[in-house]
């Protein structure tokens, strides 16, 4: 059941609603994975020169209009990783990227940014482009009628949502097509830039459908050929340009199958950042970084995922496209202090350590978990220092430390730790263990809970660990009887989005106050969560969860209809923690 929920829950993530499954057998498209790519490594051909400029268009659809369960927190994440990680290299300007996130990224601003492109680029020059966001697949609506499958891959945008949620198919196709860039139309605005290299990163579901070489024809007449000329033409202006296009596109997936978590591109970075330097000359090539992306998407998505994705390459680049110089950043930090409990207002020191491989000086971001953050000052590489913080109200904060070296190039996985502040309370029960990539829906039709047994009389917190993508309130209810219809006690809170990182498990804990509740110790007792939000597999508030039986005194719990009958899953236990007296 819990599979269905994820399996469900992932597929809205990249679906946004109405999407129809391709079954693809092009015979036009490059389905080499990883298994099957072996460009030539060895033999690059650098034939960068002074006139050379590298340009970047990043593009992270993280929120999309009035559809918060849509939001991609992590594309905002993404496309700051990737920023930090060209401009590290001297190969990149400031002014030479151009970021498009939030309310900023409608299809009249992407399109807008393109422009920009192609007004300052020429053809000694070097383009970037990423994209990240909803990858929607549609019936092929438009013109081209190039796709063998029939069906036509679209980059949603922050409008798509919105118009794409009508009621009627044809409303909703017509909101796709006006709100979100197609395949075609994204083949058409590259191929307006002249760079000599051009290389797209996508992260998308679906995103095997960007692949469309220039010179791909015009197969199939259409009806809608007569009235759409202007389109008509373009197809057949393309068989004519059978010049190299010099496109290396990097796709985290086939063109029908939905991408899970941001792997991919993660890796990419890395990449980028000099961990695919095979050949050790310092410099990162589009085609390095996939080659050190591919099997680590395999193997990360296979094993934490959902879906197991095999990302793919297009690549019309002669020889290798380059894109950075190496710059490793330090590694993951190690704490070498224990702490899991402190009080309000007392500050605690934690003795880290992390190494850079170029012995750079590193300083760490860290973010304790209150909504506070700050940089350390430069330390030497391999120095053990102390950070001190103190937390000033009681509750569970996870907290997150990264490590970055004087140039900027910053570890993209942070340690991670957790620390449970008291202050009038005691600690009583507690569940901390999560395992990677389970948690359940929380919401009005799906209603959670996890049964406990109380060692002290009174129950005066809880707190629990949701992530959450809207401002919904949160109730939370101590029950008897997980069935009964009053409850003992109840409290809500309204969780606001954060920055959270959830493909990482990055993400904050949520702290309910019950007014001193009186309750029988080593008695079975049922925490209930809901919010008012009716599931249709959306990621809007998640509670995160161990799918093993690692708390002793109790079991997770589910309901399907209402909280009107549950299911008792023995082996599983939510993540919580109970405060008391
Ligand atoms: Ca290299
Ligand atoms: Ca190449
Ligand atoms: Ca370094
Ligand atoms: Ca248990």
């Amino acid at each position: 059941m819990k599979k269905m929920f994820q399996l469900i829950v992932i597929i809205n993530l990249v679906l946004t609603g109405f999407g129809t499954t391709a079954i693809s057998n092009s015979m036009i498209k490059i389905n080499s994975n990883v298994i099957t790519y072996n460009e030539e490594i060895n033999s690059k051909v650098l034939t960068n020169n002074e006139n050379t400029e590298y340009w970047g268009l990043l593009i992270g659809v993280n929120e999309y209009y009035n559809y918060p369960e849509d939001s991609f927190i992590e594309m905002k994440l993404v496309v700051e990783r990737l920023y930090n990680t060209l401009i590290c290299s001297d190969f990149w300007q400031e002014d030479h990227i151009k970021i498009i996130t939030g309310k900023n990224a409608t299809r009249k601003n992407i399109i807008d940014a393109f422009k920009w492109l192609e007004i300052n680029e020429d053809k000694d020059d070097i383009c970037f482009i990423f994209y990240g966001g909803h990858g929607i697949i549609s019936i092929e609506l438009f013109p081209p009628f190039d796709e063998d499958d029939r069906h036509d891959g679209y980059l949603s945008t922050y409008w798509t949502s919105q118009y794409c949620s009508k009621p009627l198919l044809l409303l909703n196709l017509l909101g796709l097509y006006i709100t979100s860039i197609s395949d075609d139309k994204f083949n058409k605005l590259l191929s307006k830039l002249d760079s000599k290299g051009i290389c797209v990163a996508i992260l998308a579901c679906q995103g095997g459908e960007f692949d469309d070489s220039p010179r791909k024809p015009l197969t199939r007449p259409s009806i809608f050929e007569n009235f759409f000329m202007e389109n008509k033409q373009f197809s057949y202006d393309f068989c004519e340009d059978l010049t190299d296009s010099g496109r290396v596109i990097l796709m985290p997936c086939k063109e029908d199958e939905g991408v899970d978590g941001t792997w991919f591109i993660d890796f990419l970075i890395q990449g980028f950042q000099g961990f695919s330097d095979v050949n050790n000359d310092d410099l990162c090539t589009a085609e390095e970084a996939f080659n050190y992306s591919a099997p680590l998407t395999t193997e990360y998505s296979s094993k934490y995922a959902f879906l197991t994705n095999y990302p793919s390459i297009f690549d019309d680049y002669p020889g290798e496209l380059v894109i950075t110089q190496s710059e490793l950043p330090p590694s993951i930090p190690e704490s070498f202090t224990n702490l899991s409990t402190g009080e309000v207002g007392k500050a605690y020191n934690f003795k880290i350590r992390s190494e850079d491989p170029d012995n750079d000086l590193i300083r760490y971001y860290i973010e304790w978990g209150d909504g506070t953050y700050e940089y350390s000052d430069f330390h030497q590489s391999n120095e053990i220092i102390n950070l001190s913080h103190s937390w000033e109200k009681e509750g569970v904060f996870n907290f997150y430390i990264y490590s970055e070296d004087i140039h900027g190039s910053r570890n993209i996985f942070p340690y991670k730790d957790l620390i449970m502040i008291t202050d009038e309370n005691e600690i009583d029960q507690i569940q901390l263990n999560e395992s990677y990539y389970s948690f359940y829906p929380v919401c009005d039709n799906i209603q959670v809970g996890q049964s406990f047994k109380p060692q002290m009389n009174y129950i005066s917190k809880v707190a629990v660990p949701i992530f959450s993508r809207a401002n919904d309130p949160v109730y939370l209810y101590i029950k008897k009887n997980i069935d009964d219809e009053e409850s003992l006690a109840e409290a809500y809170i309204s969780i606001p989005p954060t920055n959270n990182d959830f493909s990482k498990g990055v993400y904050n804990w949520a702290v309910f106050d019950i007014p001193s509740l009186y309750v029988n110790i080593n008695e079975t007792y049922y925490i209930v969560c809901k919010t008012d939000f009716f599931w249709q597999g959306q990621q809007r508030n998640l509670w995160a969860s161990n799918d093993e039986d690692v708390y002793q005194y109790g079991s997770l719990l589910y309901s399907t209809d209402y909280g009107e009958n549950w299911n008792n899953c023995l082996n599983e236990d939510f993540c919580f923690v109970i405060y008391g007296k």
